[in-house]
């Protein structure tokens, strides 16, 4: 079979840019520990408020700077609306859904995550700023998704 030599080169280049972004991306994993938020752990949607911890979301301080914090989400809100951590926490979000898909971002930071009823997704981020930080849902959930926000204060 002949290939024109044209489209050996149209396909080297694409090779040399697919093995680019495969070395930056383990470059990136490996040495700055950057994995995909996860959905490992299950919950039976229907029992969300009988489920420890769940059953009674908020704040929980596991050690010196650092935090837990288990949100419910739920058609049009947050449970809880409000934490508020020191500056220079790392907070660590798990959240869960009651009903439908939501998200879960506060915006300028790396805290993006989808919830989907049935499953546990968390991550963790470190707030080095002061300040007070909307929480919104970004996936379309209903009638009320633009109202549904809480608040990270950062004091
Ligand atoms: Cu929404």
């Amino acid at each position: 079979m002949h290939i024109h030599r044209y489209e050996k080169l149209w396909l080297s280049i694409g090779l040399v840019i697919l093995a680019f972004f495969i070395a930056t991306l383990s470059i990136a994993a490996l040495s700055e520990g950057f994995v995909p938020p996860s959905d490992d752990q299950s919950i039976d949607p229907t029992k969300v408020a009988q489920t420890p911890p769940f059953d009674h979301p908020g704040l929980r301080k596991v050690g010196d700077h650092a935090y837990e914090a288990y949100y419910v989400a739920h058609i049009f809100a947050f449970d809880p609306a409000t934490i508020t951590v020191p500056v220079g926490s790392r907070v660590t979000f798990y959240v869960t859904s009651t009903d439908v898909e939501h998200g879960f971002s506060i915006p300028a930071t790396a805290v993006n995550m989808m919830v989907t009823p049935g499953w546990v997704n968390s991550l963790s981020h470190t707030f080095k700023e002061a300040g007070t930080f909307l929480l919104v849902c970004n996936e379309y959930c209903g009638a009320g998704h633009q109202t549904m926000a809480a608040k990270v204060v950062v004091q």
